[in-house]
């Protein structure tokens, strides 16, 4: 066998940065004339997220943007992904633009590109105008020319200056948590509605990657989570549930997006008469050129048969697994794993890990203004570890953001959770580093060489 005494290195340009959404850190929800989005009204009614906590203040970023982004520049990141509000853009989600939203991510693009940072802009990362929930949201056709209509006013106003777009965050997870099990904004729960939901999205993601090559010059993409399965057993059960487990989570928006059609399993096994026949046409929106993916990755999940609803699959604890605070296990392989399976299947489109990350129980900040988080400097080495591996049996990989900056608000989960390389005080607002950018920050320096 060959020895290899280089050192393995991150390709030339790797992009290293961090990762936040406009609903997680903004608050000001409703600052300079922006509309309520769905998360606002979601989290404002009773029982929907732990403690009851809400976006009104979150990391408060809508009025720090400066600070945050000295900070980042601090760490030496070279990337910066985050979301736009479409609520603050267009109150109504369509028709009026507010300028005073505009203007908010206008400066602090500038700011970021003022510090060599490179921006990633996400369109949709869950938060949709709540008038347009009122039309139906994802189960209303027209959502395609709506999502369009606000991805040409962001292009117009920022393409140039943002130079790598993303459509939709997860759709998986829009659908499967907001459509099917109600765990997250708009909260409902249908089999007969989710198909429905997921294929809008797609339409949506293709009319808006359409108006960009009208309008744009430059890279955009779709981020999705993907989450490797490894069968239970060798039994056909676990083997049958692991494959149709797989081709939900991890090929149903991949697969129309790039090879144009769906996996069979959701109609055949999964939705039954819920899923519709969709028309040629659909397809054909919905598969365009994409000049990368973002892939967003977590956990595995060990699979076997279950009678869960509808999927009749679910995961199986490991015994001698390590699990975060929010009891994902920690498997950095399934990562690796995961991005030579895209390769394969997909065609080695330039790829970004736009999350990875964990939430661990952090210490307090020590006196010496210290956060001691071993758990997640290690989780971070691991993953990246686990990238150069796959960049060594030939993936595309351009670049790693890790979720997240900074501490903030998990969704349902609320502020429960941890996962910043940054803690944020919830009180004070002050932001202190954890060990975990500290050591992040010696990696982007070196370019990997330290991990
Ligand atoms: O904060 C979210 C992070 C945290 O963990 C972010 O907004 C999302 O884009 C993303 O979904 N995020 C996330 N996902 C991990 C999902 C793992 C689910 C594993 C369930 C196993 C039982």
């Amino acid at each position: 066998m060959a020895v290899t005494t280089t050192p393995r290195r991150f390709p030339e340009g790797f992009l290293w940065g961090a990762a936040t959404a406009a609903h997680q850190i903004e608050g000001s929800p409703m600052a300079d004339g922006a509309g309520p989005s769905i998360w606002t009204r979601f989290a404002h009614t009773p029982g929907m997220t732990v403690n009851g906590d809400t976006g009104d203040v979150a990391c408060d970023h809508y009025n720090r943007w400066k600070e945050d982004v000295a900070l980042m520049a601090s760490l030496g990141l070279k990337a910066y992904r985050f979301s736009v509000s479409w609520s603050r853009i267009l109150p109504e989600g369509t028709g009026r633009v507010n300028q005073k939203g505009l203007d908010f991510y206008s400066r602090l693009v500038d700011e970021l590109l003022s510090k060599g940072i490179e921006p990633l802009l996400t369109l949709y990362h869950w938060d949709l105008p709540a008038a347009l929930d009122d039309r139906g949201g994802w189960l209303n056709r027209d959502i395609a020319d709506w999502f369009a209509e606000y991805g040409s006013v962001m292009y117009r106003a920022l393409d140039g200056r943002v130079k790598k777009w993303v459509t939709l965050n997860e759709p998986w997870v829009v659908t499967d948590g907001g459509y099917l099990h109600g765990a997250l904004a708009p909260g409902h729960r249908s089999k007969y509605e989710t198909p429905i939901a997921s294929h809008n999205l797609m339409r949506a993601h293709g009319a808006a990657v359409k108006a960009y090559r009208e309008i744009g010059k430059h890279e955009i993409g779709l981020v999705v989570n993907i989450e490797p399965k490894y069968a239970a057993t060798e039994s056909a059960a676990d083997l049958a549930a692991t494959k149709r487990a797989h081709a939900y989570m991890n090929e149903q928006y991949l697969d129309p997006a790039i090879l144009g059609h769906y996996p069979p399993e959701l109609k055949n096994e999964i939705f039954g008469d819920a899923w519709p026949e969709w028309a040629d046409e659909d397809y054909a929106l919905i598969k365009q050129k994409l000049d990368f993916i973002g892939i967003n990755y977590y956990t595995r999940s060990v699979t076997q048969a279950t009678d869960s609803y509808p999927l009749k699959a679910g995961a199986v604890r490991q015994k001698l697994g390590t699990y975060t605070e929010t009891g994902w296990e920690v498997f950095p392989q399934g990562l690796t794993d995961l991005l030579v399976w895209a390769k394969d299947r997909y065609g080695n489109i330039p790829t970004y890990i736009t999350e990875n990350g964990a939430a661990f129980f952090d210490p307090a900040v020590a006196e010496e203004g210290r956060v001691r988080d071993p758990l997640r400097m290690g989780y971070l080495k691991k993953h990246l570890t686990a990238i150069r591996d796959a960049i060594d049996q030939g993936c595309d990989i351009r670049g790693y953001m890790v979720w997240s900056l900074l501490d903030n608000l998990e969704w349902s989960l609320g502020y429960s959770k941890r996962f910043g390389i940054v803690h944020v005080n919830y009180g004070t607002q002050e932001r202190t580093p954890k060990d975990s950018a500290r050591w992040y920050s010696k990696a982007i320096a070196s370019h990997g060489a330290s991990i």
